[in-house]
């Protein structure tokens, strides 16, 4: 549970970092092993919707490995969505006492080929769902550190809307502005990098300008971003699209809900696998 003080700076500056553990120890050394093997292909569950950015793995010295949906193919990761320490604070941070699962992300970057993901915000690749009201929760399975490429942010960015165009990082990732007239006057662009131990988390607004640079060290960067929605998100598809869209079954105008995103606290209690819920 968070106390007032880090819900306070949550909505002030759209991000959080948490420097306790939300992972037992032997849950990291599982999951991390699990990343390996569903990246290889080998997957225990169902369905599960695979993105690999980047060249080949093999070879290739630019990569991100990002795999939506492992909690449809993996039973620990699918046990994790639920967890009600994260699940907890993230309803907390929304305000909100029914959460769902948007979708959840591996973002695994090899040691010394591991790429870059540009500045960006969130909720721009996600519209088919509205209001812009999410809040990730990015557990990192690694440590992550400024060397092997941890989260990056730009605090109180989540107050300035979905702006267009947007931030490009330079060559040393310092971000500037396209164009700086969509911006409110006293925006500051100030970049705070995460550093996240391994089996910690941090939090981010979907709205917030957050990137990571490159890993070049000899350590793995494996974290999983597990991405809530507050109970009333709605499905409102503007032609866009996204990657999850087929396995909406809601008609638009709908409150988002289903099988396939699944309600992990109902009414301010937590939810377990497999739960029957009032909203399903
Ligand atoms: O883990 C990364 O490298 C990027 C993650 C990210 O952009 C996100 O979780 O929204």
């Amino acid at each position: 549970m968070l106390n007032d003080a880090q819900v306070e700076f949550f909505r002030d500056n759209g991000y959080l970092v948490l420097d306790t553990p939300v992972l037992e120890a032997d849950q990291i050394e599982e999951m991390k092993e699990r990343v390996l093997q569903v990246t290889r292909g080998e997957k225990s569950g169902a369905d599960s919707v695979s993105n690999l950015v980047g060249d080949e793995i093999e070879g290739s010295d630019h990569v991100v490995v990002q795999i939506v949906n492992i909690w449809q193919a993996d039973p620990l990761f699918h046990n994790l969505i639920y967890q009600a320490n994260i699940t907890e604070m993230v309803s907390q941070l929304m305000g909100e006492d029914t959460v769902r699962l948007w979708h959840d992300q591996i973002q695994y970057k090899p040691p010394r080929v591991g790429a870059p993901t540009d500045w960006h915000q969130d909720h721009p690749y996600w519209p088919i769902i509205q209001p812009a009201d999410l809040v990730s929760c990015w557990v990192a399975l690694d440590n992550a550190s400024i060397e092997n490429g941890c989260m990056n942010v730009v605090p109180r960015s989540h107050n300035w809307g979905a702006v267009p165009g947007g931030l490009r990082g330079n060559e040393n990732f310092q971000p500037t502005f396209d164009d700086e007239s969509f911006l409110p006057a006293d925006a500051r662009l100030e970049v705070v990098p995460c550093e996240v131990k391994s089996g910690c988390c941090m939090f981010h607004h979907c709205l917030t300008w957050h990137g990571t640079y490159y890993n070049r060290s000899d350590i793995p960067r494996r974290a999983v971003a597990l991405h809530y929605m507050p109970g009333y998100t709605r499905y409102e598809p503007d032609g866009r699209g996204h990657l999850v869209e087929e396995y909406v079954e809601v008609q638009p105008g709908e409150v988002l809900r289903g099988r396939h995103f699944p309600t992990v606290r109902e009414n301010g209690q937590a939810l377990v696998p497999g739960a029957v819920t009032q909203s399903a």
